[in-house]
């Protein structure tokens, strides 16, 4: 069974001679190919320029030769793509130079077809990625789900507290709506254009679900993620939910059409594959394990495939994404280990 097999399979909740392995991150600053692209190109414009975005996507699997490449790109282009000024600035992460807090803000934003039509460098750099990558291998698109993109919109960048969003919620219920439904119309038109251009599956990273209060998020967030999820089901193109989220709030995005649930380290798998059995489940070995000893490393991966040692619907992965200063060696180590299963 190719690459491509293994995991489209496992994400469909198939049993597999071994589980199949991509790494959140897994292209980025922990690699010196990355650095140097970095070095003459701002992080949008490795982004925008489909010849580096797929130069970028590949150079993990080169070094590693995971079963899956994800496209490069962030889940930011979609509030570019509405008119936001996205910029990553070193050290600091994403700043959007023009936060949405106001009606009027909606207006002037372009409607959707013509928001989807300015992602088309997306589409470009997938086929790049997959005449290069063949058809061996699996492809992975992606994007953000409308709350984490909407708390980047709203904040203006990065925040672990969320305080504008919050009180727009509460204060301007209607805006909050309307750009969340702006944002699930828009994602929906993103992903069918990422599985038109080529993609074997789609992951929807909803990183911040765990910033607003439980009631919070099901009155005023769920809806919208639920209406994404269902329009973009598909039996044989498997979505993946990533969530940062407690196992309360798992119970309700657990029960959304999407194949695979992508889980945090602060979770077992063993509980989740009691808790949700009609369900592929990915993840989530710790991070800091690639930051340690070889030995640690592997004892911890050994006792992760032994909690999953039935073989079937399980891809395995991190709990979140690769972090900066991960040794290369150790990611080599860690492929190479699941490779050879
Ligand atoms: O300075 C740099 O070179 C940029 C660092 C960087 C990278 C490598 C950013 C800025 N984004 C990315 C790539 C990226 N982001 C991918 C590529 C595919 C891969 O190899 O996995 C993906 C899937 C993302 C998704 C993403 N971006 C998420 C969801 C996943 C998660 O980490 O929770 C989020 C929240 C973002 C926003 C964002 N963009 C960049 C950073 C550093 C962040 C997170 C910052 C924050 O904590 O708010």
């Amino acid at each position: 069974m190719d690459s491509r097999e293994l995991l489209i399979k496992s994400a469909l909740g198939g049993e597999t001679p071994r589980p199949p392995i991509w790494l959140m991150r897994q292209a980025g600053r922990y690699m010196a190919e990355y650095r140097n692209l970095r070095k003459s190109n701002s992080f949008m414009e490795l982004c925008h320029k489909s010849e580096l975005a797929a130069e970028i996507t590949l150079q993990p699997i080169r070094a590693f030769n995971m079963d899956g490449a994800i496209l490069f790109c962030d889940i930011l282009v979609t509030a570019e793509a509405l008119g936001a000024d996205v910029e990553i600035v070193e050290k600091q992460g994403p700043v959007i130079a023009n936060p949405i807090d106001k009606e009027g803000d909606l207006h002037s934003m372009p409607p959707t077809e013509e928001a989807v039509g300015s992602l088309g460098y997306v589409a470009k750099t997938i086929g790049m990625i997959r005449n290069e990558l063949g058809q061996k291998k699996a492809l992975l698109g992606f994007a953000g789900a409308p709350f984490t993109v909407a708390s980047y919109m709203i904040e203006g960048g990065s925040s672990k507290m969320v305080p504008q969003t919050f009180k727009m919620i509460n204060e301007s219920p209607e805006l909050f709506a309307g750009l969340m439904s702006r944002l699930t119309d828009l994602t929906i038109k993103y992903v069918e254009m990422q599985r038109e251009a080529g993609v074997d599956a789609v992951q929807i990273f909803e990183s911040w679900a765990s910033l607003l209060p439980e009631e919070m998020y099901l009155k005023h967030v769920f809806p919208h993620l639920k209406r994404l999820v269902e329009s973009l089901h598909h039996p044989e193109k498997p979505l993946i939910l990533f969530a940062l989220a407690t196992n309360s709030l798992w119970q309700h995005l657990g029960q959304l059409p999407a194949q695979v649930l992508s889980i945090d380290s602060s979770h077992s798998l063993g509980n989740f594959r009691k808790l949700y059995p009609e369900k592929a489940l990915q993840g989530n070995l710790d991070s800091r394990w690639l930051l340690g000893s070889r030995a640690n490393l592997l004892t911890e991966v050994d006792r992760i495939l032994a909690e999953m040692s039935d073989r079937k619907g399980y891809i395995f992965n991190l709990g979140h994404g690769i972090t900066p200063k991960t040794p290369v060696d150790n990611v080599k180590a860690l492929c190479d280990h699941i490779l050879g299963q």
